[in-house]
């Protein structure tokens, strides 16, 4: 009985899981090197792709006993473009990125990308945030950012923390429950909500961010798409800009990014927040929103950004329907492959409302699960309200989705 054989499945997520398996299990040394690549496996999505270089891939990742999916019509050359779907452990697909770089039809560049995705699926995760003199660590254990909306009309907390005191007071309260940043917003983004002035969203934000800034430790945070309003806050000392519209609204913020050496949010909307929830619809929501991200953050180091100054944001609840918002949490781990640290705001959110059918005051338990599953997807930073609950979600989650191999001697 006890020397049976027993037969099951290893769930391996990166190069240093592969490694320590062969280690436990007494290969040679000399072959983790070589074998744990080929333990790896990934499906790779490649959009669009010229016929030519879609038949080329297929051909490539079959000779190297992969697999290659293309659209039908690639074969019988009717369709001009068309997505593929590489199939390969990370030794396949490493040597096939090394088979195409001299190959014609764009695949030369494609090449370069894919090598670099390769490289973020070995890795373990996304590297340090620089955010002005500081650099935040989001490989540990996931950031939390905790929301300070000093606004009459916020979806959940607007009106509460409107005066500079009590804004001040929930601050303070945030940094002692463990709230690694504090995002002060001066503008509500709930869907249909109307633009504020720049002076009105000054007025509302700078005293605050003045404030905290000389009072506490924690980095402050200003979620807004004006330049108007960041360059006064980060005059003020703020480390960070948490831009909801990635660049898209004022076009002069790259360039005080820039300058200013500040951390960056790239956050996805569909339009605006006006016209967000009009109808929202996506073939592919994951697709649709990566390409867009992708796009975003190659504007933003043109302009002088360094990758280490963003994060990027899927944008939960701006412009998706309730299945859109459990889709990205479901699949965040697919925007790691974008190499940069993963921010979610899903913080008490309506698509919590609709699933459990309960009011904004009442959405606690949803927002602890869907924090637990984003966390467990390698989230590295994390935007909530309830702070010293969340924290400790967070914790945990982080505790058991760390431990996929199991210690030796355990
Ligand atoms: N969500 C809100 C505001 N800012 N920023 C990022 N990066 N990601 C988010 O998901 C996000 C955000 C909306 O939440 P809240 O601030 O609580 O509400 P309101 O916009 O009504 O002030």
């Amino acid at each position: 009985m006890r020397n049976d054989p027993v037969v099951r499945f290893v769930d391996l997520d990166n190069l240093s899981q592969t490694t320590a398996e062969l280690k436990r299990i007494g290969a040679d040394p000399r072959s983790w090197e070589i074998m744990a690549p080929k333990a790896l496996f990934r499906v790779i999505r490649v959009s669009p792709m010229p016929f030519p270089a879609a038949t080329i891939l297929k051909q490539e990742m079959l000779s190297l006993g992969g697999e290659a999916a293309v659209a039908r019509g690639v074969l019988t050359a009717r369709t001009k473009r068309s997505p593929v779907l590489l199939m390969g452990t990370l030794a396949q697909l490493r040597a096939l990125s090394r088979k195409i770089a001299v190959q014609p039809f764009g695949l030369a560049d494609l090449a370069g990308q894919l090598g670099g995705l390769l490289d973020q699926a070995g890795e373990t995760g996304p590297q340090p945030w620089n955010c002005r003199d500081l650099e935040l660590d989001v490989h540990d254990r996931p950031l939390i950012m905790g929301v300070l909306n000093v606004t009459p009309d916020s979806f959940s907390d607007g009106g509460r923390y409107d005066t500079l005191e009590s804004a001040l007071d929930r601050a303070r309260q945030m940094a002692a429950e463990g709230a690694d940043i504090i995002d002060v917003g001066g503008e509500s983004t709930r869907p249909g909500a109307r633009p504020v002035e720049l002076k009105e969203e000054c007025r509302r934000v700078i005293p605050v961010v003045e404030r905290l800034c000389s009072e506490l430790d924690v980095p402050v945070s200003v979620d807004t798409y004006k330049t108007g309003v960041a360059r006064r806050a980060l005059k003020a000392g703020a480390r960070i800009i948490n831009d909801i519209s990635a660049l898209r609204f004022d076009p002069k913020m790259p360039a005080l990014i820039a300058r200013s050496g500040a951390g960056l949010v790239l956050m996805h909307m569909k339009g605006t927040p006006r016209s967000m929830q009009r109808k929202p619809h996506y073939d592919d929501a994951v697709s649709e929103i990566y390409r867009f991200l992708a796009a975003q953050v190659r504007l933003a180091v043109k302009a002088g950004i360094a990758r280490e100054q963003l994060v990027i944001d899927p944008g939960i609840g701006f412009g998706k329907r309730v299945q859109d918002n459990l889709l990205l949490i479901n699949r965040l781990d697919e925007f790691l492959g974008l190499g940069l640290p993963v921010l979610v705001g899903l913080s008490r959110k309506s698509f919590i409302g609709q699933v459990l059918d309960v009011p904004v005051g009442d959405r606690l338990e949803g927002t602890a699960a869907a924090l637990s599953l984003a966390v467990a997807r390698g989230a590295g930073v994390l935007r909530v309200h309830d702070v010293r609950r969340m924290v400790r979600v967070a914790r945990m989650a982080r505790a058991i989705s760390k431990m996929t191999v199991s210690p030796p001697g355990a």
